[in-house]
């Protein structure tokens, strides 16, 4: 058994988590952390929100509330549209909270103590309009680099550049539209990142045989540049204090004070119960365990660059990130996902519409792993009637619905196998094999055309028995056939459940199990498995698994969410 930390970006608390946002970090470090526990691990799931920064302080102030009471609300949110997805965190935190700052302030005066931190005087954008310093995201302009005309003062999210906000070209305020801006003066605090950087630079080059295309090649982008001071304290109210004296009334900047959040989290979920819980068992001088993050490719940098750095200029051993699944974008018909112009489904919005399953599976088989995606209604409605409704759900029940109008509700006797069956076996296993191995290499969308392959070996095998002609003259055999159907249900139920866990409850619960009674995956053998329900156990047909999406409810859909037509 190993000990497998897994982090999924923390979603900035004013925001309204979208699809892109699910596939982006949540779904897959969900499906993942699922699929890592079955094969016997010991997992740690962390996630949680990002509470800092301009964003929560302009949101609140739009919502006419509190900083705290708007985060609050909206972290609540947050953590039920999660809930509504299935996503099985260990713990689910905030950034701002006590146990985070105590770990930003520690991190921050090491770094500090080891001559990393420098004092310098910046150029500020200020509005005069919205009376405040316009930080990062609240300044858009053309980006110097690639023209892009809506980069952020943060980083353009068209090349993925990081940028200081007057870098931009053109800026102007997002809070207020105003272009009346002005620069002025203040001291701040620098992240030395050059004095790093060699020591990055070693670090860096253990990942390249490992870490996938996406996250490994934006690093070295970023590092071939060369590496620039970071600024890591901003002019705002909401946020950490900078513990360093004549720095009080500045804040840590919210991505410095973001991914330290992942220890912040775990130490508040060790609090919770210190008698069993220990966040050193994970992060500091923490023996063989394995750290795999997930996020969007505009996080990159951060994760790969700054937060590692950050960590390697304190001169601790702590743990540092082994695997980085960087993820592309996922558009909506072909455009960008929107509230402000009611363009998209958002993830709390989606769940209402269908179980979430549905989703997931569309989701994880659809992973923008290489390039960008679209979401379509179209892809969602034809991939749900067809995988879902016709393969999956279409075998489920009439393996069930058969065999309890021939033969009663329960598992048939029959007799052995023959050499359809043992084909069958063989079949399988190589596609479960091949499965778990896609799972174990992060390669979802293979892994989810695996699973569905193995859905189709279910219903190939009944096309080609034929079970409801055979009985008429040999009823043995017919019976064999529909026992090795129903014990298939029972391993598509077991397969399918780092994707659809609740379809895999309904589909046990039919049989009369729970999530209780699955095997590990860990050395999956199907030879046995398609034994375990044995001749007289009792199912019950029930409900049909999936709903099929009718042309006039696809309609309504497009309609209501907004389509590209
Ligand atoms: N909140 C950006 C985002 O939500 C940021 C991630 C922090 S991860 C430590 O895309
Ligand atoms: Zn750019």
């Amino acid at each position: 058994m190993s000990k497998i930390l897994i982090t999924s970006a923390l979603p900035y608390v004013n925001g309204v988590p979208h699809l892109g946002h699910m596939i982006g970090c949540l779904l897959p470090s969900d499906v993942y952390a699922r699929y890592m526990r079955m094969m016997g691990n010991e997992v740690l799931y962390v996630a949680g929100n990002d509470e800092h920064g301009t964003a929560s302080e302009v949101g609140a102030l739009k919502a006419g509330m509190d900083v705290q009471a708007y985060c609050d609300m909206n972290h609540a949110r947050h953590r039920d549209t999660y809930k509504d997805f299935e996503l099985s965190f260990d713990c689910f935190g905030r950034t701002s909270s006590e146990q985070n700052k105590e770990m930003t302030y520690h991190i921050f005066s090491q770094l500090d103590k080891n001559g990393f931190i420098e004092e310098r005087t910046v150029k500020q954008v200020y509005s005069i309009d919205d009376k405040m310093f316009l930080a990062d995201r609240y300044i858009t302009g053309t980006c110097p680099y690639c023209g892009y005309d809506k980069a952020r003062g943060d980083q353009c999210e068209n090349c993925t550049k990081v940028l200081e906000p007057t870098d931009l070209i053109d800026a102007k305020s997002t809070i207020s539209g105003s272009k009346n801006l002005e620069v002025r003066e203040s001291k701040h605090l620098f992240l030395n990142l050059p004095k790093i950087e060699e020591k990055l630079r070693q670090w860096l080059k253990t990942k390249e045989a490992f870490w996938p295309e996406v996250a490994y090649s934006i690093a070295q982008k970023w590092i071939k540049e060369g590496l620039q001071p970071r600024c890591i304290t901003r002019d705002l109210k909401w946020g950490f204090p900078v513990n360093k004296p004549g720095y009080e009334d500045k804040v840590f900047y919210v991505w410095f004070d973001a991914p330290i959040g992942y220890i912040g989290i775990t130490k508040q979920w060790a609090d919770e119960k210190p008698e069993e819980r220990n966040w050193k068992d994970w992060w500091y001088d923490a023996k063989d365990v394995r750290h795999v993050e997930f996020m969007a490719k505009d996080n990159v940098p951060y994760h790969s660059i700054t937060f590692p750095a950050t960590l390697l200029g304190t001169g601790e051993p702590w743990t540092q990130v082994d695997y980085l699944k960087g993820v592309s974008y996922l558009n909506y018909e072909g455009g960008k996902f929107s509230k402000s112009e009611n363009r998209g489904i958002f993830a709390e919005d989606a769940v209402k519409e269908f179980p979430a399953d549905y989703w997931r599976y569309w989701l994880m088989i659809n992973i923008p792993e290489s390039s960008d995606t679209s979401f379509t209604f179209d892809s969602f409605a034809g991939t749900v009637n067809k995988d879902l409704n016709g393969v999956l759900g279409n075998f489920v029940s009439r393996v069930l619905k058969m065999t309890a109008s021939k033969l009663g509700e329960q598992v048939p006797t029959g007799g052995d196998f023959t050499e359809v069956e043992n084909e069958l076996v063989k079949n399988l296993q190589q596609r479960v094999d091949a499965y778990l191995k896609y799972m174990n290499e992060l390669e979802f969308r293979k892994a989810l055309n695996e699973l569905r392959a193995i859905w189709v070996e279910g219903n190939n095998y009944i096309s080609v028995t034929e079970p409801w002609s055979v009985i008429k003259e040999n009823q043995q055999r017919a019976e064999t056939i529909l026992r090795v159907c129903i014990n298939l249900i029972y391993i598509f139920a077991v397969l399918s459940y780092p994707i659809m866990p609740k379809t895999t409850e309904t589909m046990l619960a039919k049989l009369g199990l729970t999530t209780k009674d699955m095997p590990l995956l860990k050395g999956f053998d199907v030879a046995k498995e398609i034994n375990f329900l044995k001749p007289g156990h009792k199912f019950t047909v029930g409900e049909p698994l999936f709903e099929r999406i009718s042309p006039e409810r696809l309609d309504e859909l497009k309609q209501k969410y907004g389509s590209s037509k």
